[in-house]
């Protein structure tokens, strides 16, 4: 036994080995020019810095995370309550363009239509005469969150070294040299905001004090101050009234640290200009290398947690954006592995507990009028932002998201109530920092209900994966209210004998039969939410044992719920009629929100669903927006399909501008919607896991979606619901050689594999019967579908995979070997 042991160590430790510092760059042999999109993100979830890297004028480009447009606002539309009726009976009778006319008159808002996620500013460094610079080199390295640019000038090297401090609220930048004497340099602020002040406030520090924008009748009431202050090794400092030289110094350290008034989505009474001097104050005495060391460390305690080694090859030795433009069509699978670790990167720097969640572009927007306000979009964007934080082992870094969603519970229950006539709460399509919950944009887009529904499902996925019992408790009024308001807003359809959501529609797409209109009754997205949301809280309150009346009645009404349905192309159903076009290739599939991120549609417990699920996915096409192949992704991961999830890979790690009709990925491996859209990135990391490592169909499923490309690795540290922890696995030819799983909670571990398997060490392994009895994994059943005369829908065949049961005792550790 103890040999078995020290075999799965030997494993552990060379695959540690095998994450070689190297693989966790970015990095060019040139500036960013004036290109923001080659620029590198850097953050702590408060402060954003996009750094340029260029030489005579280097440009650090700011955001705060509440820098938003506006003020505490609500936009509700009173006028819905009594079109209701109407727009309904107009759904029902057919006449969707004319419901969706009086919609726009009578339930759209007429107030704001969300605030902007505005910038900071700039802070420049200007060097005049560094423009003769060689061997220039600049990496952001993803292992220790820091940026470093380096040229030699004059036999001299250069060194900029930056990063946002996790632990103290600054960004900081080191200048140095090889030589002494050579730091010379002017730093000022600019600012895109009208009448910023900026003007040198005491020795050596530099202010920037703005107030964000007025926006659609709102009036920008957030101010903000940012601090730059520096400290030099020798030289000479002087000041204009807004600027600061430094010459001939050996070396020189500046911090900045950004503050506003900001205090909740309800209150901005908090002094800017204090918060901004007590942080900057904290940090500035520190010494650098303990600053830095201080802030690596909390990097990695929550970075190290994952390790990921697909192998490596000549491919990865060469710069980011030429490994970008040559990866569709060469063998780099490091690639895929920096791409899904930058995922993991970009989360921790823009999402902390405290901070604001990650909007449409995480905390890096250099634009006043950003790209749909870089809000929250709740039909997805915003909820694939956070689908890497459980898989991915950053459990903590859901909390902005989560806290979010209870806000949202309390905006939105006046939204209901008003715009409804409903109890408990609700949001509509788009959210931002006021937690607006009202209909927005028009109502091709804004008549969607689901906000609520399905952010909330993020309160209980975080319970899955933690076992959090106090959580549960908190963030039970929230689940129960979300389904309080489709329990008051189902409406029984006259031509079908189901509960629906009417108005709703399948998030952006409208089929050509309902006279291009998307408003609509029953959408299939719509039901899986419902019956999701329902049976989230009827879940709930029987682990809380309380309220069993009412999870009773919700139970009555799920049952009344439309089923999904097989339509006559084999198509899993977009709309209750069967109306889909195999000709549509809508950036949305709504509907396969069944297959992922819920986990309505199995192969084992709805093979037929299934099976038209692929069909739907195959009939879409791949290339696409950058949000909608990072779904993809994962949806070809639930199909088991490796090598189609990594033909989506690829397509998403094209160059912007080469896919017809699609997004890509930028130079500094951003998303491209286009424009730059953070989801993607998350989106395709999420997919990434989920090819490795699966949980939400009553086990855990390991290595069910490996493509060719990828067929030998290592990987450590993914989390699976019931607090399970794969502490390393390593597979070759597509099977399992080892995995060492933690179980955090105990209970019991069903696993399937897709090659037999022996237990080494403690534990008993079993042949699986029957259900699993761990109740993280429980999955609620679904009506039988409906399917179409006209279809010939057959299971698919997947292949053989093997299925175990191992009780688990909480703390301990197992380990699985291939058995032949
Ligand atoms: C939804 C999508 C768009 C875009 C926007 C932010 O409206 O349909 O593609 O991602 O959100």
């Amino acid at each position: 036994m103890k040999r078995f042991l020290s075999l799965g160590l030997f494993f552990i430790g060379m695959s540690i080995f095998g994450q070689q510092s190297d693989d966790l760059k970015l990095w060019y042999d040139e500036p960013s020019g004036d290109i923001w999109e080659n620029a590198l993100p850097l953050g702590n979830g408060r402060i954003g810095a996009m750094v340029y890297g260029n030489v005579t004028k280097e440009i650090f480009q700011l955001n705060e995370h509440t820098v938003w447009s506006g003020s505490p606002n609500r936009n509700d539309n009173p006028d819905a309550l009594k079109a209701l009726p109407e727009v309904r009976q107009l759904i029902f009778n057919g006449e969707y363009k004319a419901a969706e006319q009086l919609a726009d008159k009578m339930i759209i808002t007429k107030k704001s239509h969300g605030q902007m996620f505005q910038p900071v500013g700039n802070l420049e460094l200007l060097f005049p005469n560094h423009a003769n610079y060689q061997d220039y080199y600049r990496e952001l390295d993803i292992g220790k969150a820091i940026s470093k640019t380096t040229y030699i000038l004059d036999g001299v090297t250069y060194t900029r070294e930056a990063f946002v401090s996790l632990t103290d609220r600054v960004l900081v930048i080191k200048l140095s040299a090889d030589a002494p004497g050579k730091i010379s340099f002017t730093a000022n602020f600019t600012s895109p905001h009208s009448e910023p002040e900026i003007e040198t406030n005491g020795h050596n520090q530099l202010s920037l004090w703005g107030r964000t924008s007025d926006h659609e009748g709102v009036e920008g009431k957030v101010a903000f101050n940012a601090l730059m202050k520096l400290k030099t090794e020798n030289g000479l400092t002087s000041q204009t009234v807004s600027s600061i030289k430094v010459e001939n110094a050996d070396s020189a350290i500046l911090m900045v640290s950004i503050a506003s008034n900001f205090n909740s989505y309800k209150d901005l009474s908090a002094d800017e200009t204090q918060r901004a001097k007590v942080y900057l104050d904290a940090a500035f005495d520190k010494d650098y290398e303990v600053l830095k060391a201080d802030h690596t460390n909390k990097y990695q305690s929550l970075f190290n947690r994952v390790i990921l080694d697909f192998g490596t090859t000549d491919e990865a030795k060469v710069p980011t954006d030429e490994r970008l433009a040559n990866f569709r069509t060469t063998n780099d699978p490091a690639f895929v592995g920096l791409y899904f670790q930058y995922g993991r990167y970009l989360l921790i720097s823009s999402s902390q507990p405290g901070g604001q969640p990650a909007n449409l572009q995480g905390i890096w927007n250099r634009s006043m009028k950003p790209a749909w306000d870089s809000k929250y979009t709740i039909n997805i964007n915003a909820e694939m932002n956070y689908w890497p934080a459980e898989r991915t082992n950053l459990s903590e870094l859901h909390e902005p998201f989560l806290t979010m969603v209870q806000e949202l519970s309390e905006t939105g229950r006046k939204t209901a109530k008003v715009m409804y006539g409903a109890k408990g709460w609700m949001a509509h399509h788009n959210t931002d920092i006021w937690r607006i919950t009202g209909p927005i944009d028009g109502a091709f887009w804004g008549i969607w209900n689901g906000g609520g529904g399905w952010t909330s499902q993020h309160l209980w996925e975080h319970y899955l994966y933690t076992g959090d019992t106090s959580f549960l408790q908190s963030i039970y009024p929230a689940l129960k209210g979300a389904a309080k308001f489709y329990a008051d807003f189902l409406v029984q359809h006259p031509n079908y004998p189901y509960l629906v959501v009417a108005p709703g529609n399948s998030p952006e797409n409208a089929p050509e039969a309902h006279q291009g209109s998307s408003i609509t009754a029953g959408s299939t997205m719509d039901n899986q939410l419902v019956f999701d949301v329902f049976s989230t809280a009827i879940k709930a309150s029987e682990i809380l044992e309380k309220d069993g009346a009412f999870a009773d009645s919700l139970n009555v009404l799920r049952n009344q719920l439309p089923p999904m349905q097989i339509g006559k192309n084999n198509q899993l159903q977009e709309w209750l009629d069967d109306v889909d076009s195999p000709e549509d290739h809508h950036r949305h599939v709504s509907h396969l929100y069944g297959l992922f991120p819920s986990n309505q549609i199995s192969p084992y417990r709805t093979p037929e669903l299934f099976a038209a699920s692929k069909n739907t996915l195959l009939q879409r096409g791949d290339v696409s927006t950058g949000w909608s192949m990072g779904w993809k992704v994962n949806w070809w991961a639930k199909m088991q399909d490796g090598n189609h999830a990594y033909k989506l890979i690829k397509d998403q790690l094209t160059p912007v501008g080469i896919n017809q009709g699609g997004g890509g990925t930028y130079n500094n491996l951003f998303d491209a919607h286009p424009p730059f859209q953070i989801d993607g990135n998350f989106g395709c990391t999420s997919g990434i896991a989920e090819m490795l490592l699966q949980s939400s169909d009553g086990a855990v499923h390991l290595l069910p979606a490996i493509p060719d490309a990828l067929n030998s690795g290592y990987v450590g540290g993914l989390k699976a619901r019931g607090d399970f922890e794969l502490v390393s696995m390593e597979w070759k030819d597509k099977k399992l050689v080892i995995a060492t799983i933690q179980s955090h909670l105990g209970g019991n571990l069903r696993i399937r594999v897709p090659n037999e398997v022996t237990l080494i060490g403690q534990g008993t392994l079993k042949k699986a019967v029957g259900k699993n009895t761990n109740v993280f994994f429980e999955v609620p059943k679904t009506a039988d579908p409906i399917i179409s005369k006209e279809s010939n829908i057959k299971p698919l065949d997947l292949g053989d995979t093997y299925l175990y049961d191992l009780a688990t005792q909480k703390g301990k550790i197992y380990t699985l070997i291939r058995k032949n």
